[in-house]
């Protein structure tokens, strides 16, 4: 096969149609269990296992192996890890590229740090299934994937940071913020792939239209928007509603959160990539 897009599991995609696709997944660690992030995983009775336990839950993302297993099969591979500011995906898929590079001649592997997860990952997996269906070269797809980068965003809405806080993904201190019962944290990722929170709402309402309100006020002007939530359709139906209404011919998609972004993000939550 001649082209092949890999991403983990953080993409919340585990099929593409059309188009040779492979879905890495991380795991999410109880000392009672590990949970594997693929089609079989049960969302929420991981979660409602996960109240459950009062031991520490980790997770770990996919190894050199797993990122070059993925790979087989392809002379040229295009693989999106989840930011490298807050996991060792990337790392550990750039070194299966270099690896598959030098095991199979002629081939050619590019990684991409996405800075980001979720649905901003599916827009560019998204892209780069048009881009190989233009059949355009390698290195032609490599740099408009980079400049279609660069014209995505991400924001949230997260009830709780109590998981991304007790593995150290953010600031304990701004973990906090999120403490209180109905409050809500409406943020965004840095630059560098980090979290950032920019404001605490009082309930579902309020940080749903300060997250539409940022999105306006950073780019968006009608394009594609994909909007993952963790058994939160409802808040994913009103947020789109709300798009829809300015934006009668803006492309709205609704998806859920698969096993990693769930356990981080928490149920309630929307994750929400779009084009600006
Ligand atoms: O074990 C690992 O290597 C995985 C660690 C992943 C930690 C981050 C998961 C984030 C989930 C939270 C909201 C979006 C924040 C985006 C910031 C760039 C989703």
């Amino acid at each position: 096969m001649k082209y092949k897009i890999v991403a983990d599991s953080s993409s919340n995609v585990f099929r593409v149609e059309g188009v040779p696709f492979a879905s890495v997944p991380l795991k999410i660690i109880s000392e009672e269990k590990e949970y594997v992030d693929s089609p079989e995983l049960n969302v929420f009775e991981m979660l409602e296992d996960l109240k459950k336990v009062s031991g520490p839950v980790t997770t770990s993302c996919p190894n050199v192996f797993d990122w070059k297993e993925a790979f087989e099969g392809a002379e040229n591979v295009f693989a999106l890890a989840i930011t490298s500011g807050m996991s060792g995906s990337y790392v550990a898929a750039r070194q299966a590229g270099m690896d598959y590079m030098e095991e199979h001649e002629g081939s050619k592997v590019f990684v991409m740090d996405t800075l980001s997860v979720g649905p901003l990952v599916r827009l560019l997996i998204d892209r780069l299934k048009e881009l190989i269906e233009q059949e355009l070269p390698f290195e032609e797809i490599v740099e408009k994937i980079k400049e279609y980068r660069s014209h995505l965003n991400l924001f949230f809405t997260l009830e709780s940071l109590d998981s991304l806080a007790r593995n150290g993904r953010v600031n304990p201190a701004v973990a906090k913020l999120a403490g209180v019962l109905g409050i809500r944290i409406v943020g965004t990722g840095s630059e560098e792939g980090t979290l950032v929170p920019l404001h605490k709402c009082r309930g579902e309402k309020r940080a749903l239209s300060t997250l539409w309100d940022e999105m306006k006020k950073n780019g968006y002007h009608g394009g594609r928007v994909q909007i993952d939530h963790c058994l939160n359709l409802k808040a994913a139906m009103d947020l789109k509603e709300r798009i829809c209404k300015e934006y009668p011919d803006s492309d709205v998609e609704v998806g859920t959160s698969t096993g990693l972004c769930s356990f981080y993000a928490e149920q309630g939550s929307l994750i929400v990539g779009y084009e600006k």
